[in-house]
């Protein structure tokens, strides 16, 4: 018969660069190039001319991570980097939690953009992100961060460890809601 045994670890503490959200010592670093968007903008053909271009890194997510296990809580710093596909403000992928009776913390350190939110319901809602602000994501609430600023978008994020990552019905659904920089405007459409 399989067990389920919880693991825990002994208390620890870290050092947080409160501004560029650098963490010595995270151990896990995901790295998404433009390349790794595909599906997400709705300029494909100005996504494929930045891949063909150099394939420009998009965004870091720097981990130090703790078990997966519900009771644990895991941490990260999330860095989205400036830019444009077409008129579209560079964004994250987005996902749903796998499961879905789980929250987010997001505290914002450095940039400023918004944090789209979906509900399955059709519900949608922008918060603004700005350094010192926190969002919280509600448990069922899918979740994408945009960078509209001209620095790195960055935030330290807090999430239930056993929650993982539902990527798959963004790519089909999308988001009822893109962020676009028209005549030097930002246009929630
Ligand atoms: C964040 C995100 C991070 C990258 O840590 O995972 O910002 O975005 P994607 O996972 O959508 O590519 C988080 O929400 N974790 O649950
Ligand atoms: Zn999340």
């Amino acid at each position: 018969m399989e067990t389920h045994e919880f693991k825990n670890v002994e208390p620890f503490g870290l050092m947080i660069d409160l501004t560029t959200g650098q963490m010595p010592g995270a151990t896990n670093h995901l790295v998404r190039r433009a390349s790794d968007m595909k599906g997400h903008y709705a300029d494909a053909a100005a996504l494929d001319r930045l891949i063909a271009a150099g394939d420009p890194v998009h965004y870091e997510v720097f981990e130090y991570p703790v078990p997966e296990q519900d009771g644990h809580l895991m941490y990260c710093i999330s860095k989205l980097l400036p830019g444009l596909v077409g008129e579209e403000f560079w964004m994250t992928k987005g996902h749903y939690h796998s499961v879905a009776e789980t929250a987010e913390i997001y505290l914002c350190l450095q940039g400023k953009g918004y944090m789209i939110m979906k509900l399955n319901d059709g519900r949608c809602d922008a918060q603004p992100m700005e350094r010192g602000r926190m969002i919280y994501v509600p448990p069922h609430w899918a979740h994408r961060s945009i960078n509209t600023g001209s620095e790195p978008l960055v935030s330290f994020c807090v999430y239930p460890a056993h929650a993982g990552h539902n990527y798959g019905d963004i790519v089909t659904e999308g988001f009822p809601q893109r962020v676009f920089r028209r005549n030097g405007r930002e246009v929630i459409a």
